[in-house]
């Protein structure tokens, strides 16, 4: 690359970098908004790390335009040369260290919180996903939600509760994933996975399946709808009415994969 369209490329990809940070509110570099309180403890973890490096990134940068001027060529005599500078070496030792070790409890913090399982969850969702679509199932409500065979499967939960998804798979690994829950966990057949996922606003959002299958993955969609609780409780009594019309496959079916 010619050296005077440098500064000029590298001013760009700066403002680019600056400007998917601050698209949305709070500089959240580029993640979805979180509709979940699981999610803004992932959240924070997502733009503390980008705030922690783009310190190091100013430091950096900092040091070397500091360097590349402070130190540039004035004459032919050589600046002082010397082999060691301890203090220096001390401190790129021990600094990145502290970040790391910094960076590591943040994330395990957040990990435990996001992690957590509460003793009493409001409302129970067994999701089964298989080869190719989910089923959710309400065991305290004795509703089952399936896809109808042209639109995919609609979940429904109320705003402001905690709701325990017990994950199954009675074939391959799947993964339940709702992008703007910012949290997601594997359906892996032989293993109990679960996780409390509390829903802080009302809105419909898409989930999909982020393990690849097979070869209909791209069919497991579904849907999530947040409603307010007495509306939830209005679509539970519907769906007690409306008999489910096709079920999960007990054992997988051999298919091409
Ligand atoms: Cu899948």
């Amino acid at each position: 690359m010619p050296s005077r369209r440098r500064p000029t490329v590298i001013a760009a990809l700066l403002a680019t970098a600056v400007m998917s940070g601050g698209c949305s509110s709070g500089f959240d570099f580029g993640a979805p908004d979180s509709v979940t309180s699981q999610g803004e403890k992932v959240l924070g973890l997502w733009r503390g790390f980008h705030w922690i490096a783009l310190g190091v990134g100013l430091l950096i940068w900092g040091l070397v335009v500091f360097s590349v001027l402070r130190f540039r060529r004035r004459n032919d005599e050589l600046p002082s040369q010397s082999h060691e500078n301890i203090p220096v070496e001390i401190f790129y030792t021990v600094a990145p260290l502290l970040v790391v070790i910094g960076l590591f409890i943040f994330t395990m913090d957040a990990q435990q919180e996001v992690t957590a399982l509460v003793d009493d969850p409001d409302v129970v969702v067994d999701v089964v996903g298989f080869q190719w679509s989910w089923q959710f199932g309400y065991p305290e409500e004795g509703v089952t939600v399936v896809s109808n065979g042209v639109d995919p499967p609609r979940m429904v939960l109320p705003v402001g509760a905690t709701v325990r998804f017990n994950l199954e798979s009675p074939d391959v690994n799947h993964s339940f994933w709702v992008p703007r829950f910012l949290v997601k966990r594997d359906l892996i057949p032989g293993i109990e996975n679960q996780i409390d996922v509390e829903v802080t606003e009302a809105g419909e959002w898409e989930g999909r399946c982020a393990e690849y299958c097979g070869l209909a993955h791209y069919r497991m969609d579904f849907s999530v709808a947040a409603v307010a609780p007495d509306e939830y409780a209005e679509w539970i009594n519907a769906q007690k009415l409306t008999p489910v019309t096709t079920t999960v496959p007990v054992t997988s079916t051999v298919v091409a994969r």
